[in-house]
């Protein structure tokens, strides 16, 4: 089996993106199966143009795509993405989406197809902190969270895909009373998200 895992450019005034920090450690391998890493921009509308042609080439069992929830103390299992962009913030290209639907006609949400509570208790056992959120906002990570259900789900796909957002790393943190987690945390939490969704 295939299995993609994205993580997401720099973006406002975060410098590092530890998403692309946690590609950067994946093996290229997990219990036989190829791991793909995939670098996105922080675009709304360009991210899954750069993620589809992957999901063609490799036809994946499983996508995860992974983003950047600064100020989030835990990592973060996304529940559900909504067909809705709206952010004062500007993304990459300086573009603002103020109410905007993200496919005219689309479903209004999908639940995440990743094994999300078989994940929560396999890293939470842990005790790394972690929780199933209700929402990914309304920036671009739910905006590929729901390109990629509404592609999965338009095509008749049998894919196990989601997004699960991940604090700051320690590293990148001045202020000690900002939420961070170490970067080897984030990484196995990805690792045991892979797993758990392989078996
Ligand atoms: N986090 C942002 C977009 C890119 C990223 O890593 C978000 O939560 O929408």
């Amino acid at each position: 089996m295939n299995i993609i895992v994205t993580g997401f450019e720099p973006f406002l005034d975060n410098e590092i993106n530890p998403t692309l920090e946690v590609l950067k450690l994946l093996p290229k391998n997990i219990e036989g199966h190829n791991i793909i890493t995939v670098r996105l921009p922080v675009l709304y509308d360009q991210c899954f143009d750069v993620l589809k042609p992957y999901i063609i080439k490799y036809n994946p069992g499983i996508i995860i795509n992974l983003g950047l929830a600064a100020k989030r103390n835990n990592i973060c299992l996304e529940r559900v993405a909504i067909n809705m962009s709206h952010s004062t913030h500007k993304d990459n290209a300086g573009v603002v989406k103020i109410d905007e639907t993200i496919i005219k006609d689309g479903e209004n949400a999908y639940f995440s197809k990743l094994p999300i509570r078989k994940i929560l208790y396999k890293i939470g056992e842990k005790g790394i902190p972690v929780v199933i959120s209700n929402t990914a906002g309304l920036y671009v990570c739910n905006n590929i969270m729901y390109h990629v259900l509404h592609y999965i789900n338009s095509n008749n796909l049998n894919i196990k895909a989601g997004l699960i957002h991940v604090p700051f790393m320690d590293s990148q943190v001045q202020n000690k009373l900002e939420n961070s987690l170490p970067i080897d945390t984030i990484l196995e939490a990805v690792l045991d998200s892979i797993k758990a969704s392989i078996e």
